[in-house]
């Protein structure tokens, strides 16, 4: 909430921000003058439809009594405005004008993509990483480049992944003797809708481990490269990019099925959804059209992703049409999981912490491995064991030898 009854406000003032179960929005005032009523206190569900605030406007107290107030009603979608700006109109949802404003753009200097010229969230996000890179990483300065590692038996950047995950040090929470009861809002309710709906699918689980060895240290040479272009190489776009390689053989796993189960919809587009935990709660933005894209295209989207998630500010677009997801648990800890598939999906994969263990190499000799667990969930209503199984063996293949991505990138 960022007003109180009795402030003036202008036209596009923040007036709140609304979280539904798909996106947080801020909701701008569309008038000039002072909020009368707020109809709802923090955290209170707003209902669609209904007023959320009355402003009244300067015209109204000239000519009008008290109860000639605006409403300004509760949306339930990214609200589209216009912005007269130097005698033309700017169009931006207030969420993208909040973006424009907390890094100090003039909306009127940005090219829009969207619709009619519509500013988009990309557009912003573009703008910032072409005029300061404030929104991706910094790039280092490229003589700070470490040379590339040599090869040798024990790869240079092998070490223990474990160590490396931060122990977050948070306060106890103490409800000094009284419970508490809360309503489940925003990410939750989401939650709430879907995972109910997933209960009604009968869950095929399939492990593995996988032998990272050769990709950390392939992702150790490429970190680097990928900084200099103001990107962060993580392990996901690796991961990412290998299983849409694998749902090239196998579309059944990148499909959906109506309620009834009585048709089958190959999806044409990879929409990899990546889980992924913010402060709002998990959420599950998708990287289009994976099918497409370079390993480098997936880690700057995923950049991008990331940066708004963090910020609670992905929008409908990214948190929707999902058609496959990957859960990489293991960037907290663990060995397996259970993933629970995100219906109308029907495969679902969650990686492990990725470890170093001792394993043999051909020569049976023992060598330090990185060893990361991965855990599928398949509808086995339409999905069979071999298939997932199948599917885990090429996904695995690609990670294993990365460099056999090469001979099917396009
Ligand atoms: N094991 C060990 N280390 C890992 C790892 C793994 N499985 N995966 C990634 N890492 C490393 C990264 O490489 C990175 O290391 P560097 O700093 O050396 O590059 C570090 O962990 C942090 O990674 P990141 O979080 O910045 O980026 P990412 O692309 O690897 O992960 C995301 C992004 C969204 C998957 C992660 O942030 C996240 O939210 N994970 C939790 C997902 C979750 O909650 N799943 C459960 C869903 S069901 O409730």
């Amino acid at each position: 909430m960022y007003v109180k009854e009795g402030d003036s406000v202008s036209q596009f003032d923040s007036i709140c921000e609304v979280q539904s179960d798909k996106a947080s929005v801020t909701i701008t005032s569309r008038y000039d003058g002072i909020i009368r009523k707020l109809y709802y206190n923090l955290d209170e569900i707003a209902y669609v439809g209904k007023p959320l605030v009355d402003i009244e406007t300067d015209a109204l107290k000239d000519v009008a009594s008290e109860e000639d107030v605006v409403e300004t009603p509760a949306v339930s979608h990214e609200e589209h405005t216009h912005q007269e700006i130097k005698g033309h109109k700017t169009l931006a949802t207030p969420a993208v004008r909040r973006l424009a404003m907390e890094n100090n753009i003039k909306l009127s200097e940005v090219v829009g993509t969207g619709k009619d010229n519509r500013i988009l969230k990309e557009d912003i996000l573009n703008y910032l990483a072409k005029q300061t890179g404030a929104i991706l990483p910094p790039s280092p300065k490229p003589e700070i480049i470490p040379p590339l590692p040599k090869s040798e038996t024990v790869p240079a950047a092998a070490k223990d992944r474990g160590t490396k995950i931060p122990i977050p040090i948070s306060k106890p929470i103490v409800f000094a003797g009284k419970d508490k009861t809360e309503a489940v809002t925003g990410f939750h309710k989401a939650m709430v809708k879907t995972m109910t709906a997933a209960l009604k699918i009968p869950h095929f689980g399939y492990c593995d481990e996988i032998d990272l060895t050769q990709l950390v240290q392939l992702r150790e040479e490429l970190k680097p490269l990928a900084q200099v272009r103001g990107v962060k190489l993580s392990f996901m776009p690796f991961f990412i990019k290998a299983a849409s390689l694998g749902l090239l053989h196998y579309p059944i796993l990148n499909a959906s099925v109506d309620e009834n189960c009585q048709n089958i919809t190959y999806k044409a587009s990879h929409n990899i959804g990546v889980a992924m935990d913010t402060e709002q709660g998990l959420t599950v933005p998708n990287v289009k059209n994976v099918q497409v894209c370079s390993v480098f295209e997936i880690a700057s989207e995923l950049n991008r992703l990331l940066t708004l998630g963090s910020a609670g500010q992905l929008g409908t677009n990214d948190l929707t049409g999902g058609t496959f997801t990957l859960s990489n648990i293991g960037t907290i800890g663990g060995t397996y999981a259970k993933p629970v598939i995100l219906p109308p999906e029907v495969a679902i994969g969650a990686l492990g912490k990725i470890q170093v263990l001792p394993r043999f190499n051909g020569n049976g000799e023992v060598f330090k491995a990185q060893i990361m667990n991965v855990s599928w969930s398949a509808d086995h209503r339409i999905i069979d064991g071999a298939t997932m199984a199948r599917f885990s063996n090429l996904w695995k293949s690609y990670l294993e030898n990365p460099a056999s991505m090469l001979l099917d990138l396009k």
